[in-house]
């Protein structure tokens, strides 16, 4: 995949700003957020009571620090509206994230929130390169999920057009993709991995020569450099990384640019922080941690210090894009999905990076771990790319070599033996949102 690298910024003013008038504008909103929340949130106002400050003892950038967390619990308990920091009659639209345990919270926005959200979409499109004339085939959820509207309100905002085809459907996907010629493909890119098999072996489409795609905007779920690597392969395009969270904004935080060297977080509306999870101190910048955002500008749904759970670094040196706006790396996981087998920890993207190193493996793949006895297992249950299963007539005990490959390679990457099953091509169930690829069955009971 040949890199075009014309993405562009559409609000240099706020993108390449210097960072010391940044951190001023920073400041000043930091300073108005905290006592908009201290004043119309109960929750905020008794942290702050609980941590014996007030809304002047936040002054300074630093004084942060003195804020207690805001926890996704929180907002659970919060639910449905304990969190809104504005009468309903301001509020346009409501999203319940569902999370995994089921239990949700609230998401709202004001007219205010809809151009922040629109407008922080709109520099995600540009900084990949979207143009007037460009059409978006917007194949993330619709409905209570945030990524469908996110993605439809960012193009709209920035005068493309979008094709609301929501996830699902993969036939006609393809389908509209080629009778349409969408230019730019948005979903998970476990989905945008689908897309790319189905049109190639269902099919019989190659998306580089017959589909008009050029750009994909993919996240919503962890996804290694090697994923991307087979995606823009697959598709033909230049696969972007996007990452943001329904209580922030939805899609929005961050996203790369053409350098793919990191996702520049909108600094003017999300306050980035790293901390240790166990005992909340700040990292070091450039050290792993979790992700803490503050909104600087959110109206409806305000956050303070919002432990996301995501895992990754920051760096504020300067990029090659010319924006200002610090980096964060990819998302290595989030510190609730981390596996730890026979004591060792490691996170499934890891296991992806590991798989995917090993030539003649597809991008399907499912991580099992068991106790049958008093030791754990890790089982991968791994489909072979297409070519080599049927260069081998389906007979997987052909594969050996593989197997071992596969093997050795986890091995020497995640520090644990696996033991690695191979199964047919096309065997193993695939996603078209979020992949759900890990079954940890110790917790199953
Ligand atoms: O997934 C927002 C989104 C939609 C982002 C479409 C990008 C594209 P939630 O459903 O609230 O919102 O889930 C948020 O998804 O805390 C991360 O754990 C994970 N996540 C989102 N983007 C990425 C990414 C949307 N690029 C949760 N890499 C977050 C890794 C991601 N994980």
């Amino acid at each position: 995949m040949k890199r075009r690298g014309d993405g562009w910024i559409f609000q240099p003013k706020y993108e390449t700003m210097s960072r010391e008038k940044l951190e001023k504008l920073q400041e000043e909103r930091l300073r108005k957020i905290v006592r908009y929340c201290y004043e119309r949130i109960p929750l905020y106002k008794q942290k702050f009571k609980e941590a014996g400050i007030t809304p002047d003892d936040i002054k300074t950038l630093e004084d942060l620090r003195k804020i207690p967390f805001t926890v996704k619990n929180d907002l659970r308990d919060a639910y449905p509206y304990g969190m809104l920091a504005t009468s309903l009659d301001n509020v346009l639209e409501l999203h319940a994230s569902s999370g995994t345990t089921g239990h949700p919270t609230t998401c709202a926005y004001t007219k205010n929130d809809f151009e922040v959200w629109s407008t922080v979409m709109a520099r995600i499109y540009a900084s990949a390169g979207a143009r007037k004339g460009d059409i978006v085939q917007n194949a993330y959820g619709y409905g209570l999920f945030t990524g469908g509207l996110g993605f439809h309100y960012g193009a709209l905002k920035l005068g493309v057009a979008v094709l609301p085809i929501s996830a699902g459907e993969t036939e006609r996907q393809i389908r509209l993709a080629k009778e349409y010629g969408t230019t730019i493909l948005t979903c998970t890119p476990t989905y945008a991995a689908h897309l790319g098999e189905y049109a190639r072996e269902k099919l019989g489409i190659d998306p580089e020569k017959e589909l008009k795609w050029r750009i994909g905007l993919f996240g919503a779920e962890a996804w290694s450099e090697e994923l991307r690597q087979r995606i823009e392969e697959l598709l033909g395009l230049e696969a972007f990384d996007i990452y943001g969270l329904s209580e922030i904004i939805g899609p929005g935080v961050s996203v790369e640019c053409p350098q793919h060297n990191g996702l520049h977080i909108y600094e003017d509306h999300f306050l980035a922080e790293v901390i240790v999870p166990s005992t909340g101190e700040l990292v070091n910048e450039g050290e792993v941690g979790e992700l803490v955002l503050t909104t600087l500008t959110r109206e409806a749904t305000p956050q303070l210090r919002f432990r996301t759970g995501d895992l990754t670094k920051l760096t504020t040196d300067e990029c090659e894009c010319g924006r200002t706006i610090a980096r964060m790396g990819r998302v290595i996981g989030r510190a609730d999905d981390m596996l730890k087998v026979r004591g060792v920890k490691f996170w499934p993207s890891t296991v992806e990076h590991a798989l995917l190193m090993v030539e003649g493996v597809s991008q399907n793949y499912e991580i099992v771990i068991d106790r049958p006895a008093e030791l754990d297992v890790m089982i991968l249950r791994v489909e072979p790319r297409k070519e080599l299963f049927e260069k081998v007539g389906g007979d997987l005990s052909k594969l050996e070599w593989l197997r071992e490959e596969i093997s050795n390679s986890v091995k020497s990457v995640t520090m644990v033996k696996a033991h690695v099953e191979l199964v047919p091509y096309g065997s193993l169930p695939r996603s078209m949102g979020k992949a759900k690829r890990v079954k940890d069955l110790r917790k199953e009971g």
